[in-house]
């Protein structure tokens, strides 16, 4: 057999079972986090959990915006939230999810993404995973988490984070940008 033919029929081969099964990993590649990269005017299909939120042109990690957010006053936890359930998450399955995050002169507040799960009454399914935190002066980082939905969650709360962990005026600013997450794994039988 030439070499030709060879090449020619191993790329039938990859035509007939390469496709659908990149397909199959395409599909569970998707990003689920809808706007996630603030492009599509402010802050749609985001929930804002005690903090303001303001999508800007004037910074960003992809394409033109980003979301500059803030906690509002007297809070010490907040930030901008979608529930993951919503979005056929369920117990079992393996999710990866990270974000994009800048800070400017932050001094005690850390920003940071989150997951936390639930059941349809807000009981605590299990423990929340968390990023590592971006503090101070940092260019734009990217924080990542990686784990198993616990059983019974029906709720799963992807949030871009913030934590004031002193009461004191808090001058700095926190940018989110590029949002994801993905299910790597699917739980469902
Ligand atoms: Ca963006």
């Amino acid at each position: 057999m030439n070499k030709s033919l060879l090449s020619a029929i191993i790329i039938a081969i990859i035509g007939l079972f390469g496709t659908p099964l990149m397909a199959q990993e395409e599909e569970l590649r998707q990003n689920i986090i809808a706007n996630h990269s603030f492009e599509e005017g402010g802050v749609s299909e985001w929930s804002t959990w005690q903090v303001s939120a303001l999508v800007l042109d004037t910074e960003a990690q992809s394409g033109c915006c980003s979301v500059k957010s803030e906690l509002i006053e007297n809070v010490v936890v907040g930030g901008l939230v979608q529930n993951l359930g919503a979005k056929g998450v369920s117990g079992g399955d393996t999710i990866e999810a990270g974000v994009w995050i800048k800070t400017r002169n932050l001094k005690c507040t850390n920003a940071f993404l989150k997951i936390e799960f639930f059941n349809d009454n807000w009981v605590a399914t299990g423990e929340a995973i968390e990023s590592s935190p971006v503090v101070g002066d940092s260019d734009w980082c990217e924080v990542s988490v990686k784990g198993t939905v616990p059983e019974g969650s029906t709720k799963v709360n992807f949030i871009l984070g913030l934590w004031k962990y002193a009461a004191v005026d808090e001058e700095g600013d926190a940018y989110f940008d590029n949002a994801y997450a993905y299910v790597v794994e699917d739980g469902v039988e």
